[in-house]
């Protein structure tokens, strides 16, 4: 008997401890939820107080992660950020879930910063018709550079920018990130959610080195592109932008060397030149496996824009334009895309000179009017290969050729072994004098 009262003093008795000790413990995250967990993980913690309940702090607070202590604090979300930012040597500021109306967070002369949010909860809302979002390094001054700083993420939204007319090259203004200066460089923006921005929404303006990976950008009203560098004669568009999304907004991707494995969907291109919703960088930038689905507007979906592009393995899908695939350069190589439901050219050869366009597949493309060639060759192309090309046209309008030299001028190409079905008048129509075509 005395066994079994003891044991039951026992079960009860740990039981209260439990409940207690899980009590506590409730109490403990219910007044600082997730915030000691991550203690070390931080250099500033920036979290909001809402105390009316409309969605907006009125308190903004930097933690110190080491010290336990409120460093900054103010009614102005960017100050307490920008404070924090400038108090940081090496480090990561982490931004709580919240809304934080922003005016402007700056990084000048830092290296090896990681501003982070919590998760995509984390919004950094711009508040001034020309307000950028977040500013990395400086356009002009290469003291105020920065290296090493990644932004991850966020949710930039950029509702209240108003929308860009003017060229972003003379107008910084309406961003949702932009990175500056020769001296900026090994930048990573990633995981970001981007939206509405006013004009392009991840902005380069003579950078050097930077990854932009896994964001995702929507209803943007670029004035160029939702990624865009713009690069200079020293420093040609050093950019690597893989995996990101870009949806029902304007403009696409503007430069870049490696561009890959991204989605592009509901795109409008602007006009402009060079233009089209993806736009090489500068000789040898590779454009391989991205996907584009009705894309719109001038010129079209891809352009290799200065040559010794390789254009590999895209999916192109509905949409209209000039071109699918605008070839201006030299000894570009387009391989292995498939083209389909377009309504312009699928790829077209336009003062190109000396390209390989292989085994692509183009089916049902040219749906803009019979008169369209899947395939055509103008502005002096010249010394060309196309070769081993399906092109399947279904259902009318059927174009009257399948591929087509539309000059005398568009000469000395070679045509070998392109399949041709459904086309009115002619597969290959050749005009210059010296092209040839084997089978
Ligand atoms: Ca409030």
């Amino acid at each position: 008997m005395t066994k079994i009262k003891i044991a039951i003093c026992v079960i009860i008795c740990l039981t209260i401890f439990s409940f207690g000790f899980l009590l506590g413990r409730m109490q403990f995250y219910e007044h600082e939820p997730l915030i000691n967990n991550l203690s070390e993980a931080y250099s500033y913690l920036i979290y909001g107080e809402d105390n009316n309940g409309d969605g907006i702090p009125e308190m903004v607070y930097a933690k110190n992660g080491r010290t336990g202590h409120i460093d900054f604090k103010g009614a102005d979300a960017s100050f307490v950020i920008n404070a924090a930012i400038s108090a940081t040597n090496k480090g990561t500021i982490l931004i709580k879930n919240g809304n934080y109306p922003i005016t402007g967070i700056i990084l000048e002369g830092k290296m090896d910063i990681c501003l982070v949010g919590e998760s995509w909860g984390a919004k950094l809302i711009a508040t001034g018709e020309d307000t950028i979002i977040i500013r990395i390094g400086h356009r002009a001054d290469t003291s105020k550079g920065c290296q090493r700083i990644t932004i991850k993420n966020l949710y930039l939204d950029g509702s209240n920018q108003a929308t860009e007319t003017l060229q972003p090259e003379y107008n910084e203004r309406r961003f949702g990130i932009e990175i500056a200066g020769t001296q900026t460089r090994d930048i990573l923006i990633e995981d970001n959610y981007i939206y509405n921005t006013g004009s392009d929404s991840i902005y380069g303006y003579k950078t050097g080195t930077v990854i932009i990976t896994k964001n995702v950008i929507e209803a943007h009203r670029a004035y160029w592109a939702a990624i865009h560098v713009h690069g200079s004669y020293e420093l040609p568009h050093p950019w690597i932008i893989t995996e990101n999304i870009i949806k029902n907004g304007k403009g696409g991707i503007r430069h870049g060397r490696i561009i890959t494995n991204n989605w592009l969907i509901n795109i409008t291109v602007p006009t402009g030149t060079p233009t089209g919703a993806i736009v090489a960088g500068e000789p040898g930038s590779i454009i391989d496996s991205n996907w584009l689905y009705n894309i719109t507007g001038f010129t079209g979906a891809i352009n290799d824009w200065k040559g010794r592009a390789v254009i590999c393995n895209n999916w192109i899908e509905g949409g209209d334009g000039y071109a699918a695939i605008e070839v201006v350069g030299d000894q570009t190589i387009v391989a292995n895309n498939y083209i389909k439901g377009y309504g312009g050219v699928g790829i077209r050869l336009n003062t190109a000179t000396r390209c390989l366009i292989v085994s692509n597949i183009l089916e049902d493309v040219s749906r803009g009017g019979e008169w369209r060639t899947p395939i055509t060759l103008t502005g002096a192309s010249t010394y060309n290969v196309i070769k081993d090309s399906q092109i399947v046209i279904f259902t009318p309008p059927f174009p009257y050729y399948g591929i087509e030299e539309k000059t005398s001028i568009d000469d000395y190409n070679i045509f070998e072994n392109n399949v041709i079905v459904g086309v009115q008048v002619k597969e290959i129509l050749l005009r210059g004098g010296h092209s040839i075509v084997k089978e």
